[in-house]
């Protein structure tokens, strides 16, 4: 029976079809996607911290109606990802324990800090750029909860690309001050922006598994590659500088060549030890308890509805 299962299930993936939440599906199947969509979700979530710290200094109304928007937005994808999560049977409130106890990871991006408002527009260019470039193959996903919940996702992140890129060359219209503070955040966030897409092809210890099951569509280096091809002409067309002396094109490849990111730094940063991990934790653990009055409500406000309804 369960070879006939797993037939089945193979079929549909190599089929290039869906595998929905009634499905057969292998328990390593649906653990990993536990893991990576869990990991999704509270990327958003603790990702709206970094740029949520400058809505109170946004410098006109129209910036910070923008940057609301955005972090928003953001809140909401989290929401569509943890129902994805419960649709492979996860529970939410496991899932944010798992976060705020460090027993589950999130993207290693957002545990360094946001020194300027220029930082808002090169989270906007780099790390929603990197996020789409990431994402877009996601909508192509096996599993049909989270491919579906990709595409509207990814719609939202191109807006949000945008927003930064229009903030960053309306300040290299700017003042010289201006233009320094974007070569600033670029020269900072560059290299952080690369390790997005995890640790080398031969580093990584679950695309192999994950490409088989076609969760994930690409490998890490070839979507890193991708990446720095999309940013270069977008950087030249901004008139910054990217901080790597060894980029540059190769006409034998087409492809730009690099230089390598420091994955020392990269795995002290997912292991907890990056400039903010304890702060973008603790601010989260702060608001999940600050919020328990709500969800003690709510639960309270269900339980009566339901001895109401079952009582008439
Ligand atoms: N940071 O075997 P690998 C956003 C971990 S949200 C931390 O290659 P995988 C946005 C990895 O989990 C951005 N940890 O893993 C939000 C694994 O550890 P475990 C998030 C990382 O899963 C708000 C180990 O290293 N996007 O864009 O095959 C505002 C070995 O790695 C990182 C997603 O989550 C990292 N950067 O590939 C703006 C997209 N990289 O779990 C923007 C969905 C790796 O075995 N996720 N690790 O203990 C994915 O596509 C894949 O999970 C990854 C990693 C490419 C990220």
């Amino acid at each position: 029976m369960d070879e006939e299962l797993q037939r089945e299930f193979d079929r549909v993936v190599a089929a290039e079809q869906r595998i929905e939440p009634r499905d057969w599906m292998p328990e390593g199947y649906r653990r990993t996607l536990i893991r990576q969509i869990a990991q999704h979700a509270h990327s958003e979530i603790i990702g709206m911290q970094p740029e949520g710290n400058w809505i109170t200094r946004a410098p006109s109304l129209r910036r910070k109606a923008i940057l609301l928007a955005k972090v928003q937005d953001e809140a909401g994808h989290g929401l569509y990802l943890y129902a994805a999560t419960e649709t492979l049977g996860a529970d939410r409130e496991d899932l944010t324990q798992k976060l705020i106890n460090g027993r589950q990871k999130y993207s290693s991006i957002f545990n360094y800090p946001t020194l300027s408002f220029a930082d808002v527009g090169v989270i906007g260019w780099l790390v929603d750029g990197a996020a789409i470039c990431n994402q877009v193959p996601l909508c192509r996903t096996s599993y049909g909860p989270y491919a579906r919940a990709m595409i509207r996702v990814c719609k939202e992140e191109s807006f949000h690309q945008r927003q930064g890129y229009e903030l960053l060359m309306t300040m290299m219209r700017g003042t010289e001050a201006q233009r320094r503070q974007v070569q600033d955040a670029v020269d900072r966030w560059w290299w952080p922006s690369l390790m997005m897409f995890g640790p080398p092809d031969d580093a990584s210890s679950n695309t192999e598994q994950s490409m088989a099951w076609r969760i994930k569509r690409h490998t890490n280096d070839e979507l890193r590659q991708k990446f720095v091809d999309m940013s270069v002409p977008q950087a030249d067309k901004l008139g910054v500088t990217l901080p790597d002396p060894e980029l540059r094109w190769n006409a034998e490849r087409g492809h730009h060549d690099f230089g390598t990111p420091d994955w020392d730094e990269f795995w002290r940063v997912v292991k907890g030890d990056g400039p903010c991990n304890a702060q973008r934790v603790a601010h989260r653990r702060k608001s999940h308890d600050d919020g328990a009055w709500v969800r003690e409500a709510a639960t309270a406000h269900a339980a009566k509805r339901a001895a109401k309804e079952s009582a008439a």
